[in-house]
Protein backbone atom coordinates (compact mmCIF):
# COMPACT_ATOMS: atom_id res chain seq x y z
CA UNK A 1 0.00 0.00 0.00
CA UNK A 2 1.33 3.52 -0.55
CA UNK A 3 1.52 5.36 2.31
CA UNK A 4 1.51 2.95 4.47
CA UNK A 5 4.93 4.04 5.72
CA UNK A 6 4.73 7.95 6.06
CA UNK A 7 7.72 9.90 7.25
CA UNK A 8 6.73 13.25 8.38
CA UNK A 9 9.22 16.11 8.69
CA UNK A 10 9.12 19.84 9.33
CA UNK A 11 12.03 20.81 7.16
CA UNK A 12 14.34 18.99 4.59
CA UNK A 13 16.19 19.75 1.76
CA UNK A 14 14.21 17.91 -0.89
CA UNK A 15 12.03 15.01 0.23
CA UNK A 16 13.05 13.32 -3.53
CA UNK A 17 16.48 13.68 -2.29
CA UNK A 18 15.97 12.24 0.61
CA UNK A 19 14.40 9.16 -0.94
CA UNK A 20 16.88 8.67 -3.49
CA UNK A 21 19.90 8.65 -0.69
CA UNK A 22 17.99 6.56 1.47
CA UNK A 23 15.95 4.04 -0.78
CA UNK A 24 17.17 0.85 0.23
CA UNK A 25 16.11 1.91 4.20
CA UNK A 26 13.03 2.07 3.30
CA UNK A 27 9.52 -0.40 1.47
CA UNK A 28 7.84 -0.23 -1.39
CA UNK A 29 4.96 2.66 -1.07
CA UNK A 30 6.99 4.52 1.46
CA UNK A 31 6.02 8.53 1.45
CA UNK A 32 8.08 11.33 2.91
CA UNK A 33 6.18 14.83 3.08
CA UNK A 34 7.27 17.50 4.41
CA UNK A 35 6.21 21.07 5.98
CA UNK A 36 8.90 22.95 4.30
CA UNK A 37 11.65 22.19 1.54
CA UNK A 38 14.91 24.32 1.76
CA UNK A 39 15.80 23.06 -1.57
CA UNK A 40 12.88 21.64 -3.61
CA UNK A 41 13.64 20.93 -7.72
CA UNK A 42 11.31 20.91 -10.55
CA UNK A 43 12.64 19.37 -13.64
CA UNK A 44 15.94 20.20 -15.72
CA UNK A 45 16.65 21.05 -11.88
CA UNK A 46 14.67 24.24 -12.13
CA UNK A 47 14.09 25.77 -8.33
CA UNK A 48 10.28 24.25 -6.60
CA UNK A 49 8.79 27.21 -4.05
CA UNK A 50 8.29 25.12 -1.22
CA UNK A 51 7.29 27.25 1.99
CA UNK A 52 5.12 26.46 4.86
CA UNK A 53 1.78 25.49 3.86
CA UNK A 54 2.22 23.65 0.61
CA UNK A 55 2.22 20.14 0.49
CA UNK A 56 5.12 18.72 -0.72
CA UNK A 57 5.96 14.41 -0.67
CA UNK A 58 8.02 11.88 -2.80
CA UNK A 59 6.55 8.04 -2.66
CA UNK A 60 8.90 5.36 -2.84
CA UNK A 61 7.91 2.43 -6.03
CA UNK A 62 9.86 -1.08 -6.40
CA UNK A 63 8.39 -2.39 -8.79
CA UNK A 64 8.62 -6.10 -9.18
CA UNK A 65 7.31 -5.91 -12.99
CA UNK A 66 9.63 -3.94 -15.40
CA UNK A 67 6.87 -0.95 -15.36
CA UNK A 68 7.90 2.33 -17.24
CA UNK A 69 9.18 5.22 -14.90
CA UNK A 70 6.66 7.19 -17.01
CA UNK A 71 3.71 4.77 -15.65
CA UNK A 72 3.92 6.70 -12.05
CA UNK A 73 4.14 9.46 -13.08
CA UNK A 74 0.80 9.35 -14.88
CA UNK A 75 -0.69 7.53 -12.51
CA UNK A 76 0.10 10.03 -9.96
CA UNK A 77 -1.27 13.00 -12.21
CA UNK A 78 -4.41 11.33 -12.84
CA UNK A 79 -4.54 10.45 -8.87
CA UNK A 80 -4.31 13.80 -8.39
CA UNK A 81 -7.12 15.56 -10.67
CA UNK A 82 -9.52 12.70 -9.58
CA UNK A 83 -8.73 13.67 -6.15
CA UNK A 84 -9.67 17.15 -6.16
CA UNK A 85 -13.14 16.56 -7.91
CA UNK A 86 -14.63 16.45 -4.39
CA UNK A 87 -13.28 19.85 -3.65
CA UNK A 88 -15.34 21.22 -6.46
CA UNK A 89 -11.92 21.45 -7.86
CA UNK A 90 -11.64 20.61 -11.84
CA UNK A 91 -8.08 20.48 -12.59
CA UNK A 92 -6.43 19.37 -15.73
CA UNK A 93 -2.80 18.58 -17.45
CA UNK A 94 -0.59 20.54 -19.09
CA UNK A 95 1.37 17.96 -20.99
CA UNK A 96 3.35 15.88 -19.64
CA UNK A 97 2.10 16.38 -16.12
CA UNK A 98 1.59 19.76 -14.74
CA UNK A 99 -1.61 19.91 -12.89
CA UNK A 100 -3.38 23.24 -13.97
CA UNK A 101 -6.76 25.21 -12.92
CA UNK A 102 -7.94 28.28 -15.08
CA UNK A 103 -4.89 28.26 -16.97
CA UNK A 104 -2.60 28.34 -13.55
CA UNK A 105 -0.10 25.60 -12.18
CA UNK A 106 -1.08 24.01 -8.54
CA UNK A 107 1.12 20.83 -8.66
CA UNK A 108 3.82 19.60 -10.17
CA UNK A 109 5.39 16.24 -10.61
CA UNK A 110 9.15 15.10 -10.60
CA UNK A 111 9.81 11.68 -11.53
CA UNK A 112 13.86 10.31 -10.92
CA UNK A 113 14.82 6.84 -11.45
CA UNK A 114 17.76 4.71 -9.85
CA UNK A 115 19.96 2.01 -11.37
CA UNK A 116 22.00 -0.61 -9.64
CA UNK A 117 23.80 -2.81 -11.69
CA UNK A 118 22.07 -2.04 -15.04
CA UNK A 119 19.14 -2.87 -13.59
CA UNK A 120 16.24 -0.64 -12.28
CA UNK A 121 16.10 -0.16 -8.65
CA UNK A 122 13.21 2.16 -7.59
CA UNK A 123 11.52 4.88 -8.65
CA UNK A 124 10.55 8.25 -6.97
CA UNK A 125 7.75 10.34 -7.67
CA UNK A 126 8.16 13.83 -6.25
CA UNK A 127 4.68 15.87 -5.95
CA UNK A 128 4.42 19.45 -5.06
CA UNK A 129 1.04 21.12 -4.70
CA UNK A 130 0.54 24.43 -3.82
CA UNK A 131 -2.30 24.09 -0.80
CA UNK A 132 -2.19 27.37 2.02
CA UNK A 133 1.04 28.63 1.05
CA UNK A 134 1.69 31.86 -0.55
CA UNK A 135 2.42 32.44 -3.88
CA UNK A 136 5.45 34.70 -4.40
CA UNK A 137 5.13 37.45 -6.24
CA UNK A 138 6.82 36.41 -9.59
CA UNK A 139 4.56 33.22 -9.85
CA UNK A 140 1.58 35.14 -9.34
CA UNK A 141 0.41 34.66 -13.39
CA UNK A 142 1.08 31.32 -13.65
CA UNK A 143 0.43 29.70 -10.42
CA UNK A 144 -2.03 28.69 -8.01
CA UNK A 145 -3.18 27.19 -4.42
CA UNK A 146 -6.00 25.19 -3.17
CA UNK A 147 -6.26 28.03 -0.84
CA UNK A 148 -7.15 30.81 -3.40
CA UNK A 149 -9.59 27.84 -5.48
CA UNK A 150 -11.62 26.66 -2.81
CA UNK A 151 -11.78 30.07 -0.80
CA UNK A 152 -10.32 28.57 2.49
CA UNK A 153 -7.60 26.78 4.29
CA UNK A 154 -7.31 22.87 3.80
CA UNK A 155 -5.72 20.53 6.42
CA UNK A 156 -2.79 19.14 3.98
CA UNK A 157 -2.75 15.69 5.58
CA UNK A 158 -6.06 15.37 4.62
CA UNK A 159 -5.49 16.31 0.92
CA UNK A 160 -2.27 14.19 1.03
CA UNK A 161 -4.60 11.05 2.19
CA UNK A 162 -7.18 11.59 -0.52
CA UNK A 163 -4.27 11.66 -3.77
CA UNK A 164 -2.90 8.46 -1.62
CA UNK A 165 -6.05 7.00 -2.04
CA UNK A 166 -6.43 7.53 -5.69
CA UNK A 167 -3.38 6.33 -5.87
CA UNK A 168 -3.72 2.66 -4.57
CA UNK A 169 -6.64 2.40 -6.19
CA UNK A 170 -5.64 3.86 -9.14
CA UNK A 171 -2.26 0.96 -8.93
CA UNK A 172 -4.96 -1.64 -8.27
CA UNK A 173 -6.40 -0.63 -11.24
CA UNK A 174 -3.80 -0.06 -13.75
CA UNK A 175 -1.26 -2.46 -13.03
CA UNK A 176 -2.63 -4.75 -15.36
CA UNK A 177 -3.76 -2.61 -18.04
CA UNK A 178 -1.32 0.22 -18.32
CA UNK A 179 -2.96 1.53 -21.94
CA UNK A 180 -6.06 2.09 -20.13
CA UNK A 181 -4.25 4.43 -17.95
CA UNK A 182 -2.93 6.24 -20.99
CA UNK A 183 -6.13 6.82 -22.55
CA UNK A 184 -7.37 8.44 -19.18
CA UNK A 185 -4.28 10.34 -18.74
CA UNK A 186 -4.93 11.42 -22.38
CA UNK A 187 -8.30 12.61 -21.35
CA UNK A 188 -7.11 14.85 -18.84
CA UNK A 189 -4.75 16.88 -20.85
CA UNK A 190 -5.22 19.99 -22.03
CA UNK A 191 -3.07 19.67 -25.28
CA UNK A 192 -5.22 17.76 -28.27
CA UNK A 193 -4.58 16.36 -31.32
CA UNK A 194 -5.17 19.24 -34.14
CA UNK A 195 -4.76 22.20 -31.90
CA UNK A 196 -2.00 24.67 -32.82
CA UNK A 197 1.16 24.95 -29.81
CA UNK A 198 3.96 26.69 -29.52
CA UNK A 199 6.62 24.78 -27.59
CA UNK A 200 10.43 25.29 -26.59
CA UNK A 201 13.10 22.96 -28.13
CA UNK A 202 16.65 23.78 -27.02
CA UNK A 203 15.90 27.24 -26.41
CA UNK A 204 14.34 27.92 -29.79
CA UNK A 205 10.25 28.55 -29.75
CA UNK A 206 8.38 26.51 -32.10
CA UNK A 207 4.84 26.56 -33.35
CA UNK A 208 2.63 23.83 -34.80
CA UNK A 209 -0.12 21.64 -35.09
CA UNK A 210 -0.07 18.75 -32.71
CA UNK A 211 -0.35 15.71 -34.83
CA UNK A 212 -0.18 12.74 -32.05
CA UNK A 213 0.71 13.34 -28.30
CA UNK A 214 2.58 10.75 -26.70
CA UNK A 215 3.66 10.53 -23.09
CA UNK A 216 7.20 11.29 -23.56
CA UNK A 217 6.90 12.77 -27.36
CA UNK A 218 4.93 15.42 -29.31
CA UNK A 219 4.27 15.19 -32.98
CA UNK A 220 4.08 18.37 -34.76
CA UNK A 221 3.33 19.33 -38.15
CA UNK A 222 4.91 22.36 -39.03
CA UNK A 223 4.41 23.93 -42.37
CA UNK A 224 4.70 21.07 -44.62
CA UNK A 225 6.96 19.07 -41.92
CA UNK A 226 6.10 16.55 -39.26
CA UNK A 227 8.71 16.71 -36.33
CA UNK A 228 8.68 14.27 -33.26
CA UNK A 229 9.88 16.28 -30.51
CA UNK A 230 10.81 14.89 -27.47
CA UNK A 231 12.60 16.99 -24.91
CA UNK A 232 9.96 20.01 -25.13
CA UNK A 233 8.41 22.85 -22.98
CA UNK A 234 4.81 23.80 -24.17
CA UNK A 235 5.35 27.49 -23.87
CA UNK A 236 2.72 30.34 -24.47
CA UNK A 237 2.43 31.37 -28.13
C1 LIG B 1 7.74 20.54 -11.60
O1 LIG B 1 8.86 20.99 -12.22
O2 LIG B 1 6.63 20.95 -11.81
C2 LIG B 1 8.00 19.44 -10.56
C3 LIG B 1 7.88 19.95 -9.16
C4 LIG B 1 8.07 18.84 -8.15
C5 LIG B 1 8.18 19.35 -6.75
C6 LIG B 1 8.17 18.23 -5.74
S1 LIG B 1 7.94 18.78 -4.12
C7 LIG B 1 8.35 17.26 -3.47
C8 LIG B 1 9.50 16.72 -4.31
N1 LIG B 1 10.78 17.18 -3.82
C9 LIG B 1 11.41 17.97 -4.70
O3 LIG B 1 12.53 18.50 -4.53
N2 LIG B 1 10.65 18.11 -5.79
C10 LIG B 1 9.42 17.35 -5.70
P1 LIG B 1 8.90 21.97 -13.47
O4 LIG B 1 7.90 21.53 -14.48
O5 LIG B 1 10.32 22.04 -13.85
O6 LIG B 1 8.40 23.35 -12.89
C11 LIG B 1 9.28 24.24 -12.27
C12 LIG B 1 8.80 25.65 -12.56
O7 LIG B 1 7.53 25.86 -11.92
C13 LIG B 1 9.72 26.70 -11.98
O8 LIG B 1 10.70 27.06 -12.93
C14 LIG B 1 8.77 27.85 -11.67
O9 LIG B 1 8.51 28.64 -12.82
C15 LIG B 1 7.48 27.15 -11.33
N3 LIG B 1 7.32 26.95 -9.88
C16 LIG B 1 8.25 26.88 -8.89
N4 LIG B 1 7.68 26.66 -7.70
C17 LIG B 1 6.34 26.59 -7.93
C18 LIG B 1 5.23 26.37 -7.10
N5 LIG B 1 5.32 26.15 -5.79
N6 LIG B 1 4.00 26.37 -7.70
C19 LIG B 1 3.84 26.59 -9.01
N7 LIG B 1 4.86 26.80 -9.85
C20 LIG B 1 6.10 26.79 -9.32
Amino acid sequence: MIGEKLIRVPIIGSTNDFLKENWKLFPHGTVIVADVQTTGRGRFNRAWYSPEGGLWFSVLFKPRKNMRPNFYTKLSAVSIVRSLRPLKVEAKLKWPNDVYVDGKKLAGILTETIFEEDRLGAIIVGIGMNVNNEIPKELEKKATSLKLLVGEELERLSVLSMILREMNRALRVYSRKPEALTRVWKNMLIQKEGQLICVNVGGETLKGEIVQIDDESITLRIQDKTMRLSSLEIVDC
